[in-house]
This record gives C-alpha cells, structure tokens and sequence, in this order.
C-alpha cells in the first residue's frame, strides 16, 4: 500500500480555483462542510432542468472527456440516454494508471463529495439508477473517503431510492482494481467488474450500446465528471468562456519529475507548457518534457510555446493525454528511461493481440540492445523499433498497444536520443 504522502496541490486555497477551490480546504469526511462550500447546489439544478436540459447544457458547455481521448461528453450521454433497453449504467473510471497521473486521486481525497455529486448528476441525465466506482487499488485513501462519502450520502438521502427527496433512485458500489494498467481501457474495466479477465472488447459496439453487464454505459473518468459541477453552476455560456473555443473549461495537470513544486495544478485550456513549468519551479538543463504519459510524447525543452489545448498539442505533433508533464534534466540518461516505458508496457499488455503481444517484447529487446551499446543506436535497431511501432500502432485492438511507442518515436525523431 502507498505512503500516506500529503496531496501534492501548491495552489491550495488560491482564488479563481474552479475544479480545485475545495482541495486543501474543506474538511472531506465533513458533508456538511461540502454543503457549506457550495456543494449539491449543481444537483438541484439538474433536477429543476430535467435530464435532457441537463446534456444540452454539457452539450453547450464542450465538455469532453478528460481520461486523454477527449470525446464529446454531452455525445456521449445523449447516446446512453436514448437506448430504449434497460438498465442503463453509469461507470466513473478512477483506475488512474498512466504513469505520472495523480489528479483523479487529488479529487477523491480532496474533495470525494464532488464525485458523489457528480456521479449522480450524471446517472440521473442518462437514465442510470446503479454507477459503479472503479477505484485504482493502489490509493488505500482515496477508498477510505469515497466509501465514507458514499454512506453519508446515503445516510442523509443523498444517495438511495429518493435522492434529494425528488423521486429519483441512484447508488454507488465501488470497485477496486487489482494493479493492471488496461483495467484503465473502458471495456477492460467492464469486463473486470464483471468478473472476467482485464482484457479490452472490440469497439463497436460502444460501452454507450453495450457497456457494462451488456447494457448502454456512459463511462467518464473522475476529472470528466467534477466538470460537470460548474458547468451547472456557471452555466454553459461562462464554463465555455474558460479556456480555447475547442478546449473550453479548466484543465488539471499533473506535474511531476525535475522541478521544485511537483503536483497537480489548475489551469485553464491555453495556458502554455512553458507557464506551467514556470509556475512549478522548473530547473535549469532541462533536457526533455514528457507529455501525456507513457502513452504520451516527449518534446523538447525549447517548446514551450506549445498551448496546452488538444489543438494546440495535435498541432505541434503531440499529445495532451490525461494531461500529465514529466519534466527531465540532463542527469536522467534517455536511453534508460526509453527502456522503462517500454518494459512498462511489455508488463501491461494484456497479451490479447499480437501485434501488441510481440511488439511490446520486440520493442524493449531492442532498447535493450542500445543501452547495451552506452546509449548508442544502430541503424538497424532504428529501423526495426519503427517497424514494429508501426504495426503495433496500425493493427492494436485497444491504445495500449496503439500507443506503445509513441514516447519512443518522439524521443528518436524530437529530442535525438540515440544520436
Ligand atoms: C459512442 C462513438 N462513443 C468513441 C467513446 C469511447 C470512449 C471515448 C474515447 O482511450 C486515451 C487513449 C490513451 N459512439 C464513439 C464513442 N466513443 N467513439 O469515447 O474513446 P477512444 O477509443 O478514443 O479512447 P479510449 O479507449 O477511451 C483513452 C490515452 O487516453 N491515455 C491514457 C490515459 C490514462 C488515464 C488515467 O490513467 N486516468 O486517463 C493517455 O494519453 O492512450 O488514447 O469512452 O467509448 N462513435
Ligand atoms: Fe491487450 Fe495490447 Fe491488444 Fe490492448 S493492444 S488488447 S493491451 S494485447
């Protein structure tokens, strides 16, 4: 089980804080200090709005997803809603297992009633009476205050059959996962819950057709879900305001490797990389930044202009993910930490499809053969970590394997690694 190290938030307490104003300051076994900050008032205008306001107001706002794929939130719960077949299902994916990521766990440690609340807004404009918390089981804590939320909720009517007395019945159960990184892939987790293997299901159908115990699923990982808070507290029109035309609303980023404040920082879409870093205390030789995970991309230190909205990362060749950045100075030797991710995902693959399956092993065998060689690569070794990136890219069923090599890539074609 983890230490029981402090929540890594140095904006605690600052004003203009929209998805971490609570973090840090409200007391998270208190509901009534929940209530007393603000919370349930975004619940009580979802039961004045009905459930079809309440996907037009999502819908308005641009929400979208915030696990890294970045998909239409309000799509999303239009198409659970309208399947005609019963039950519908609501799943929160707090699995939170991109290395570098740590912000779903800020939130539930933080502030765990804005996930109860938002989870049951969120059942209640797809039509789900039963939501299923999918929690990462390496976060001990962050179990301990979600299940005390959850009983208090339902101690105060909260959560059961007539939620806020308005007619409306919705539960949570929690989940624990058990250490597998593809329990993060929707389908996974679904098959996990059900009690099967981890492994990810062909797409389509979508979880929104045949989700969880084969019925429409509206799946949304934690960050997703808080959103929805001021999106029906401020209203679409000014949550839309925050951030880009294409990126709107504030963002959570993981900060973390060679800086002096590590942790997870607000800001909104736009900001640029190099603000972030400033903001975190970053050191000086820096050498490369990682963006988006291990799934993710490496750019340069001379980047800092990128804006970190998924426009602006698509622009520039990379990737916003999840929204983690892994800063690296010239003491880390590329070519060993190019080797970790690899065999980081070598141990992840689930094993199911070949081209994962071999690519992952035939990747890191290759990396292996570098460090070999003090870094240096061969030519031919090169050649083979692209073809092999290629097909596990092109003919992966799920993105673990589609991006296992996308931070080796940007690191030959980016930064020169083996040069
Ligand atoms: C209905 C359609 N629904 C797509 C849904 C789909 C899913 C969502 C996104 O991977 C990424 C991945 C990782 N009708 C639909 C539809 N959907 N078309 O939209 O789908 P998809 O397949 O684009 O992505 P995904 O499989 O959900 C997520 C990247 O995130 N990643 C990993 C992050 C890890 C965490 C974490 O630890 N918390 O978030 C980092 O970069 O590589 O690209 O719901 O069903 N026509
Ligand atoms: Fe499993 Fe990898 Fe195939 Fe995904 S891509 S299903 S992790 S073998």
């Amino acid at each position: 089980e983890e230490p029981s190290a402090a929540l890594a938030v140095p904006q605690a307490g600052q004003d203009g804080l929209v998805l971490l104003r609570r973090v840090g300051v409200v007391d998270p076994a208190s509901l009534d200090d929940y209530r007393a900050h603000g919370g349930y008032a975004a619940l009580r205008r979802a039961f004045e709005l009905g459930p079809a306001e309440v996907i037009r107001e999502v819908t308005d706002a641009g929400l979208v997803g915030r696990g890294g794929a970045a998909f239409p939130t309000g799509r999303k719960w239009q198409a659970t809603a309208s399947r005609p077949d019963r039950p519908h299902h609501l799943v929160c994916n707090a699995d939170e297992s991109e290395p570098g990521t740590f912000k779903d766990r800020v939130i539930m440690e933080g502030d765990p009633y804005a996930l109860v609340e938002s989870m049951t807004i969120a059942a209640y404009a797809v039509g789900a009476h039963q939501g299923y918390l999918y929690l990462r089981g390496e976060y001990p804590r962050a179990l301990e205050r979600m299940s005390h939320a959850i009983e208090q909720a339902r101690a105060r009517g909260l959560l059961g059959d007539d939620v806020l007395g308005q007619g409306y019945a919705f539960d949570i159960e929690i989940r624990r996962g058990a250490g597998a990184y593809i329990c993060g892939e929707e389908t996974a987790l679904f098959n996990s819950i059900e009690g099967y293997r981890g492994e990810p299901r062909s797409k389509p159908p979508f979880p929104v057709e045949k989700g969880l115990f084969g019925r429409p699923t509206a799946e949304n990982n934690v960050e997703t879900l808080v959103n929805v808070l001021p999106v029906l507290t401020m209203g679409a029109q000014a949550y839309a305001a925050i951030g880009t035309a294409k990126s709107t609303g504030p963002k959570l980023f993981c900060v973390s490797g060679s800086v002096d404040r590590p942790g997870v920082y607000e800001l909104p879409f736009g900001a640029t990389l190099g603000e972030l870093l400033e903001l975190a205390g970053v050191r000086e030789r820096l050498r490369a930044v990682l963006l988006g995970g291990a799934a993710g991309g490496f750019v340069r230190p001379d980047e800092r202009d990128i804006p970190l909205t998924f426009e602006g990362t698509r622009q520039a060749g990379t990737t916003l993910g999840s929204g983690v950045v892994m800063a690296f100075d010239d003491t880390v030797p590329l070519p060993r930490l190019l080797l970790r991710i690899a065999e980081f995902f070598r141990d992840e693959s689930c094993g199911q499809c070949v081209p994962c399956r071999v690519g992952t092993v035939r990747q890191e065998e290759a990396l292996h053969r570098i460090v070999a060689r003090t870094g240096a690569a061969a030519a031919d070794d090169i050649a083979l970590l692209r073809e092999v990136g290629r097909a596990m890219r092109d003919a992966s069923i799920c993105g673990l394997g589609q991006s296992a090599w996308n931070a080796v890539e940007s690191a030959i074609d980016r930064l020169g690694a083996y040069e």
